[in-house]
């Protein structure tokens, strides 16, 4: 397997020493080093990384690293083809790529239905970009893959990539976030909300443990109807309006993450101008779905923002009577509410996964509204 750190180095020896982009769970402990870099930015989402990354190249002449999992390829696809493209400026930069639902022997490997497209079509989607890649598992020889990949893309001013297999890093199992065990754990704040909710209430939840966790308190009594946001990372906030516009006459309640709302912020401002909308926003100032590595946003106050952005009413809490208090004003009164609730990192091992097909979830979930 691959030490990070080593992997890290081989970059800076190859003059190749700023690192941004979205955390992935397959190279964690790659990322996780990344919170200890001064040369690192935390970017909001890969399209975002990119143009960063196309400043930094302008400013500096050296190739940047973008991080990221494939399924934020999507995110960064308008930057890469009309802006670093051969045909437009033509600037160099060096993608790190985590592989989720890898093919291997031909055949898309198990993993969650959320990646089964992604995976199956990544190598073709670098291909259509014109990015050349080397695909690196354990026993790569990265120093190789890194110099020869570097050579080519800065002699012909074009992008570069290595795709990374599962299991190619060493794990280290360290959490790189401290945070206080005063903060509540995001398990205990969401059973705290589904008391507080009333029964067959529409819900959309963000992509990551949060869903799964929700999933897992939901289980029993199925008290609410959620729509599960599994892919499409920030965008739960966005389905949720499309259904509070469709549906004037019922609460439409998001559960977010810090990261999910950062990577599509501005859709905050739609989802406020609704007269029945809740946005619960679960702050552990990290990404802690896939290692807990800090989000860009940890100073950031997001009730604060929130009002900026419209909603009527907005509320910060990290005590559960706070909560409670919070989910009984925005449920008894008209308008667009926003709660921040401070969170610990970390979850339970062995969370559940959806055992139902997706799209019977879909099914049911139309039904409820
Ligand atoms: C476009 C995209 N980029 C990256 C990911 C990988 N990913 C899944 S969950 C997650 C972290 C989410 O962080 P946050 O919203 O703060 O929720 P938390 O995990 O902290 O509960 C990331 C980066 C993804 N699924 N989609």
């Amino acid at each position: 397997m691959i030490d990070p750190k080593k992997f890290i180095r081989i970059f800076e020896k190859n003059s190749i020493s700023f690192f941004t982009g979205v955390p992935d769970s397959l190279m964690s402990d790659f990322c996780n080093l990344m919170d200890t870099k001064k040369n690192h930015l935390s970017s909001v989402n890969e399209g975002a990384a990119v143009a960063v990354g196309i400043g930094y190249y302008l400013a500096t002449k050296k190739l940047p690293v973008i991080y990221l999992q494939n399924s934020g390829l999507g995110n960064a696809i308008n930057p890469i083809v009309s802006l670093i493209n051969k045909n437009v400026f033509k600037i160099p930069m060096f993608f790190l790529i985590g592989w989720r639902g890898e093919i291997k022997k031909k055949k898309s490997v198990k993993d969650e239905p959320q990646h089964i497209e992604q995976g199956l079509i990544t190598e073709d989607l670098l291909k259509t970009l014109k990015i050349r890649y080397k695909i690196l598992n354990k026993n790569s020889d990265y120093k190789k893959a890194i110099k020869t990949l570097k050579k080519y893309s800065v002699k012909n001013s074009l992008p570069v990539a290595l795709l990374i297999r599962k299991d190619s890093f060493l794990k280290s199992r360290k959490n790189n976030f401290k945070e206080s065990n005063y903060f509540l754990s995001r398990e205990e704040i969401l059973k705290t909300i589904i008391k507080a909710l009333p029964k067959n209430i529409n819900t959309v939840s963000t992509t990551g443990v949060l869903s799964r966790e929700l999933m897992e308190i939901n289980r029993q009594k199925e008290k609410i109807n959620n729509f599960y946001c599994v892919g499409g990372m920030g965008h739960a906030v966005s389905i949720a309006n499309g259904i509070a516009i469709a549906k004037k006459n019922k609460k439409i309640v998001c559960f977010d993450g810090d990261g999910a709302s950062l990577m599509h912020l501005g859709s905050q401002i739609n989802f406020s101008q609704n007269l029945n909308a809740i946005h619960i926003l679960i702050n552990n100032k990290s990404h802690d779905s896939v290692g807990a590595q800090k989000t860009a946003g940890n100073k950031i106050n997001f009730y604060r923002l929130a009002k900026e952005a419209g909603y009527k009413k907005t509320f910060y809490c990290s005590r559960l009577i706070e909560i409670k208090k919070a989910v009984k004003y925005a449920l008894n009164h008209k308008g667009s509410f926003f709660i921040e609730i401070k969170s610990k990192p970390g979850f339970r091992k062995g969370l559940m996964r959806p055992r139902e097909k997706l799209t019977i979830m879909k099914d049911k979930f139309m039904k409820s509204l």
